[in-house]
């Protein structure tokens, strides 16, 4: 062949690829533990569209991890498939009046297609779509395994509500701005009973687990988690309360983090939306009180926080005694106290915080100093010292507070999994029997999906209505489903055991190949979908189903494809299309634009690539192929040296950068390879060296982590008859990684005069007579005897002379 056809190239590699299977996973391997195990895992997508460009460099780097270490003889487990459930089918179908369905699994062929035209190694016949039944039986299954364990519940408080999607939303989906972290409206509260996953029972674990991943998660992913988490020392101190007529109400417990400040805490402050507000406020000030609440209700919880907002509040009318100082301080409501933080009450210390001491400037309230503006003082120790003073009084007690929130997971939305529980006038909440699942969605489409801010399942009466499963009596199903956060919290479990009809997945497969060695995925998922995937582990683990701590033992996450400085959007006009670029120069060539433009973790600008130089570079390379003339197994040891030089230090860098993540670089050894190939047959050694062959063979195998196709065919022109996926990583032969020389200093009374390049092997004798020869030597020698030469072969020549 004299001219490389991409188009023809492709088309021929994707027929023979389905027929070799060459990525299938196999577990009778892995249980037999014949060869040691890689879990290579990116996070699925939503079926929303075709693959674009984002998708384009994510698949790209997992690729090369994935086929680098099933060269290194690792049974590799490489899965893919698809988050299906979701709103954006959803709103599709109200949109298209039609099933969620359709939009769903359309999207899902569109992109099976082009997954497999980028050449990916993944094992597809472990593909799993979470809205199938199959897989959401045992999402719902362990649902209810969950809440057997305790770590599902259900109450009633105030939530995070989307006004635009008509939803609940869990905290971790609230931006820091206070807006749906998926459709940007202003997130609202609302009061409802509703379903939580107890994830701040791992709160401590979840945290101290990460210190074992400190050198194998990017540092911002940890620092994400750890601030999500949250946890805060300080204590518990309790005031007691009394009503106006003298009356002991219960009293208000808070959360402080400096209780060494309690001598100056000179009133208090209640949550206004908490219901401590409401069982504590004096008839006189309810009215004022009912009023406050209807303004507090539109603030956001960043507008609530906020230090530079106006401080609004009411007067409870009630009044508590500070336990250390036994004054009698008020008690006020306001909406820079959080509900659903510490004990939602604080004791206010005007003196030295600053939100305090604005209210108290607003209200007339006392300030107390406990130090003065200047003073120097250890703050632990006075914390500490502070800390026993309340113990003893009984007042309260060292504590430690988490930001970390429950995970509510009800939604008022169609397209999800149904939580399986009947609720009975009877029996109250009873799960739906493991032989009952799936609970199955009911068949809804179109305009019946249209949110109304109650479940659209609530509509499906025949679906609802049912008997109770303990008593048979008149009974109703839940009408909400679950947040599809946590249909991606198990996929990784579904993978081990994706067509398993009788378990979720089988305990003895996931101890064979988990936890998953790599993971990669989106900046975007740094809290959320870790987060979860993390508590789910830990609840699997407490359940008995596995034995390990963490799902993740390493995490990547890329940076983004942009265009001109800007992310990709509609509105800028600035998107690279995907298939328009495959189109023009192939997968290959995209494959290492998106490889070879930066370190994974970096943004790509697409304005400063070239695809095109890509594809010039990828007919480079296989250009060598072509020229090879030696035969398949030549002997490599008679080769030019040089040459093998060159390839057996490329393969030995390659490797180490390969572990630690710098595939551009790999590209860019590789790109050097070719170049001294190029030249060993133009004008060195010539095409029939077997050297030439080996480093030929070396450069498909390398490329062959990034451009596939290419470097199949070039492995076809060296005449092999297999995938070069099947072919062995080269073997380094350390003798080669020598340098060929070493600079030997030749120093006359201590002082360098000269410097020879000499063989490593050079001897003493041969050296010192170079050194003799060297004429700027020789010129620092004139008219002087030679007394003495100390040689330290092969670096150093001695000479005192006078
Ligand atoms: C008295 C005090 C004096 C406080 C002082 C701070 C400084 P972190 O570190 O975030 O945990 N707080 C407690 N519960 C609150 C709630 N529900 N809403 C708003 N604020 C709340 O912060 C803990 C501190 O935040 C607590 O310590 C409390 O104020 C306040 F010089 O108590 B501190």
């Amino acid at each position: 062949a004299t001219t490389y056809d991409v188009e023809a190239v492709q088309a021929k590699w994707l027929e023979r690829w389905d027929g070799l299977d060459l990525f299938r996973a196999d577990d009778a391997v892995a249980l037999a533990g014949e060869k040691p195990t890689y879990y290579a895992l990116t996070m699925f997508p939503y079926p929303s569209g075709d693959l674009h460009m984002g998708h384009a460099e994510v698949m790209a780097l997992h690729d090369v991890v994935a086929r680098y270490k099933k060269f290194r003889g690792f049974e590799v487990l490489n899965p893919m498939g698809w988050d299906s459930f979701g709103l954006p089918a959803e709103n599709a179908a109200i949109k298209r009046d039609e099933h969620p369905s359709a939009y769903t699994y359309a999207n899902i062929e569109t992109q099976y297609e082009s997954f497999r035209k980028y050449g990916l190694a993944f094992d597809w016949s472990r593909r799993l779509h979470t809205s199938d039944p199959e897989y959401y039986k045992w999402t719902q299954w362990l649902f209810l395994k969950l809440r057997e364990q305790g770590l599902a519940y259900r109450k009633n408080s105030p939530v995070n509500w989307c006004p635009n999607d008509q939803t609940v939303l869990a905290n971790e989906q609230v931006l820091a701005d206070g807006t749906c972290e998926r459709c940007g409206a202003e997130v609202t509260k609302k009061e409802l009973t509703q379903w939580y996953f107890k994830t701040t029972h791992y709160a401590q674990e979840l945290l101290d687990c990460l210190d074992d991943m400190q050198d194998t998660w990017i540092p911002k992913v940890l620092n994400a988690q750890r601030n999500w988490i949250g946890r805060s020392e300080g204590a518990h101190v309790s005031f007691d309360v009394v009503d106006p007529s003298g009356r002991t109400l219960e009293p208000i417990k808070v959360f402080t983090t400096r209780p060494d400040t309690l001598p100056g805490a000179t009133f208090m402050v209640v949550a206004a939306d908490a219901k401590l507000a409401a069982s504590l406020v004096t008839d006189e000030q309810r009215p004022a009180l009912e009023a406050y609440l209807d303004e507090v209700k539109k603030a956001s919880d960043i507008d609530r926080l906020a230090t530079d907002r106006p401080k609004t509040g009411v007067d409870l009318g009630v009044s508590a005694t500070n336990p250390l100082t036994g004054e009698q301080v008020p008690v006020w409501a306001s909406d820079y106290v959080l509900a659903d933080y510490g004990t939602g009450a604080i004791m206010a210390v005007p003196a030295h915080d600053e939100r305090d001491r604005e209210f108290a400037e607003k209200f007339g309230l006392p300030v107390v100093e406990v130090y003065a503006e200047d003073a120097a003082y250890d703050k632990a120790a006075e914390i500490s010292a502070a800390i026993a003073k309340i113990e003893e009084s009984g007042h309260g007690e060292g504590t430690i507070n988490y930001r970390l929130r429950d995970w509510l997971l009800s939604r008022q939305r169609y397209w999800g999994a149904p939580i399986p529980i009947i609720h009975c006038p009877v029996d109250g909440e009873v799960p739906v029997p493991d032989d009952q699942l799936p609970v199955l969605l009911p068949e809804l489409t179109g305009a019946q999906l249209k949110p109304k801010g109650t479940s659209p399942l609530g509509a499906a009466t025949e679906w609802v209505n049912v008997a109770c499963p303990t008593c048979g009596g008149p009974a109703q199903r839940d009408t909400d489903t679950m947040d599809t956060f946590v249909d991606s919290s198990w996929y990784f479990f579904r993978y081990l055991s994706p067509n398993d009809d009788t378990q979720a997945f089988d305990p003895a497969l996931a101890e064979a190949w988990g936890p998953v060695d790599f993971y990669l995925g989106g900046d975007e998922h740094a809290v959320l979908h870790l987060l979860y995937a993390r508590f789910f582990t830990k609840a699997l683990r407490d359940m008995g189903l596995i034995t390990w701590d963490e799902p993740f033992t390493s995490y990547l996450s890329q940076g983004k494809v942009i265009n001109n400085g800007k992310k990709m959007s509609k509105s800028l006009g600035n998107g690279i299309n995907l298939g328009e670029q495959i189109d023009k120069y192939g997968v290959d060539a995209v494959r290492l634009t998106l490889v070879f433009a930066s370190p994974p973790e970096d943004n790509i600008d697409w304005a400063d690539v070239s695809p095109e130089a890509s594809l010039k570079f990828i007919k480079r390379a296989w250009r060598l192929a072509g020229d090879v003339t030696s035969e398949v197994g030549a002997d490599a040891s008679t080769g030019d040296v040089a040459l093998r030089r060159v390839t057996h230090k490329t393969v030995h860098e390659c490797s180490d950068l390969l572990e630690r993540h710098r595939f551009n670089v790999v590209v860019a050894r590789t790109m050097e390879l070719v170049n001294a190939t190029r030249k060993a047959i133009d004008s060195g050694c010539g095409p029939a060296d077997a050297a030439v062959r080996e480093a030929t063979e070396t450069v498909a195998i390398l490329l062959s982590l990034v451009t596939p196709y290419a470097a199949e065919e070039m492995w076809e022109l060296l005449g092999h008859d297999t995938s070069v996926s099947l072919a062995a990583w080269p073997t380094v032969d350390e003798a080669l990684l020598v340098d060929d020389t070493v600079t030997a200093v030749v120093q006359i009374q201590g002082k360098v005069r000269g410097r020879l390049e000499v063989a490593p092997s050079i001897s003493e004798a041969d050296l010192e007579a170079a050194a003799l020869a060297d004429p700027n030597v020789q010129r620092a020698l004139e008219g002087k005897t030679v007394r003495k030469v100390i040689v330290r072969a092969p670096k150093l020549v001695n000479i005192v002379a006078g």
